[in-house]
């Protein structure tokens, strides 16, 4: 029997100047991840999962950390400027112990969100926000097709605020992360997403034959 695991992360966030540390204020928010991966009985022993936090905005890439054991996600995002909703985009992977190549880290699922952070989201003074990532208003992706928007009008100024997030990561592109392994969840062009290979063992196998 399983627990139901969520996968929590901290962003720090400022006040617009990003001035003293009177405007510093934490950020908390649960994904819904960990629970399907610790159902996956074809992880091996020493398989290495590596998660990052995209935020739209044009702020840096967040590496955040992931436990070995429970598969739960935490880290810091500094100065990341409010006042604005923030579109996000985390995207997870995992590879091989003995890493040989770039391409052997290879994304698993990724999870599409938003968060509130203007003054209807935030208390005046609020020093940390505890956000269900896993309730309606967001969405993870395992297959490649659960990308596609092509049902969704992307004019940003008249959809909902989920689907201009879908639309973000579109044209942000899952393809425009930097490291080619991490551009698609079925690495292999075989039809079985990643998620599912990992799971049945095989995920690394087109590696080894190389
Ligand atoms: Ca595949």
């Amino acid at each position: 029997m399983m627990a139901i695991r969520f996968i929590g992360l901290c962003l720090a966030l400022c006040g617009l100047g990003c001035g003293g540390s009177d405007t510093m204020m934490h950020f908390r928010a649960t994904l819904p991840f960990a629970q399907k991966l610790s159902n996956c009985s074809g992880v091996a022993t020493g398989d290495i999962f590596s998660a990052a936090l995209n935020i739209s905005g044009g702020f840096p890439v967040c590496d955040l950390a992931v436990n070995a054991t429970d598969f739960t996600v935490s880290g810091e995002c500094p100065d990341i400027v409010t006042g604005q909703e923030r579109f996000l985009f985390i995207y997870y992977s995992v590879a091989p112990a003995q890493v040989t190549s770039l391409e052997q880290n290879k994304a698993i699922a990724y999870d599409i969100s938003y968060v509130d952070l203007t003054s209807d989201g935030l208390e005046p003074g609020q020093t940390e926000q505890i956000v269900d990532i896993g309730g309606s208003q967001s969405e993870t992706y395992y297959s490649d097709a659960d990308a596609d928007v092509t049902e969704i009008n992307c004019d940003l100024s008249t959809i909902p605020l989920f689907d201009q997030a879908r639309c973000w990561v579109h044209d942000y592109g899952i393809g425009g992360i930097p490291n080619s392994g991490l551009e698609t969840l079925d690495s292999d062009g075989d039809g079985i997403d990643n998620f599912d290979e990992l799971c049945s063992g095989t995920l690394f196998d087109s590696d080894e034959s190389e």
